[in-house]
């Protein structure tokens, strides 16, 4: 049995399995032996002016929690989680925050580059957040090709309709306008949160299946995560931690 796991990176998967069903303990290599981790992972990024709810809906996401609290992250933040394909394949999405920088539009080609999927993200109280998603979408285009990546747009805060500028036929059209799906969410009242990354998640999945994605070895967007051989396990992270924090 081979078990390459750092520190780190178990306390990532301890996280990863925040919410699945109670019969996998957390942190519990019992669990790892008998329970395939993952078959693929996919790295997804979120992008969107600043301020539309971006760090909220990957919380919500990762922790199960709205969090009231605007949080300027310093530096690259990323968040993990587990989750199922109609199918039960599993796949650890890999999550990326801009953590600021979308503030400056500074945000670098590198954070782009390894992505396969892009949640592009407005608020539905600001008309300006919605009328900037072609921007956001020509600029992930731009830094993503050769390689492709599917998008989904969101839009944010459906619990305060009354402030409502963006219907939600004029945010369907644009979605129509770029082939991509729309889903509309709140984080402060966990609607649709699950919906947009298991969206996204099976897009990307179907086309792996289908051969329109592939992976390949010097790029980070979908990568094949674990292994095991008849002698027992062996267990690879898929991408070193480069950066972030957990735990
Ligand atoms: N009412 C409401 N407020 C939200 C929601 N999501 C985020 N916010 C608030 O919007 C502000 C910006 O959220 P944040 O997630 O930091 O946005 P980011 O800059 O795009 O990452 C914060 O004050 C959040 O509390 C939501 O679903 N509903
Ligand atoms: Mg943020």
């Amino acid at each position: 049995m081979v078990l390459n796991l750092s520190k780190l990176s178990v306390c990532k998967l301890g996280n990863l399995f925040q919410k699945q069903p109670s019969n996998i303990k957390e942190n519990s290599f019992a669990a790892l032996m008998v329970e395939p981790i993952f078959d693929y992972q996919f790295r997804l990024i979120l992008i969107g002016d600043s301020t539309v709810g971006k760090s909220s809906l990957l919380k919500y996401f990762t922790d199960g929690k709205f969090f009231d609290i605007s949080d300027p992250t310093v530096g690259v933040d990323f968040f993990a989680r587990l989750i199922e394909v109609a199918d039960g394949t599993r796949i650890k999405l890999q999550l990326w925050d801009t953590a600021g920088q979308e503030r400056f539009r500074s945000i670098t080609r590198s954070y782009y580059r390894n992505s396969v999927g892009a949640l592009v993200v407005f608020d539905i109280t600001n008309k300006k957040s919605l009328e900037h998603i072609p921007m956001w979408i020509m600029e992930a285009k731009r830094h993503i090709q050769p390689h492709q990546a599917v998008f989904v747009l969101v839009g944010t805060k459906i619990d305060i309709e009354d402030e409502r500028e963006v219907k939600t036929e004029d945010a369907q059209t644009l979605a129509d306008f770029y082939g991509i799906k729309y889903v509309e969410t709140s984080a402060l009242r966990g609607i649709n949160v699950e919906e947009a990354f298991r969206i996204i998640t099976q897009e990307i999945y179907d086309k792996v299946q289908s051969g329109e994605f592939k992976m390949a070895d010097d790029w980070d967007g979908i990568k094949a995560g674990f292994a095991r051989s008849h002698h027992g396990y062996s267990l690879v992270e898929a991408e070193p931690t480069k950066s972030g924090f957990c735990c």
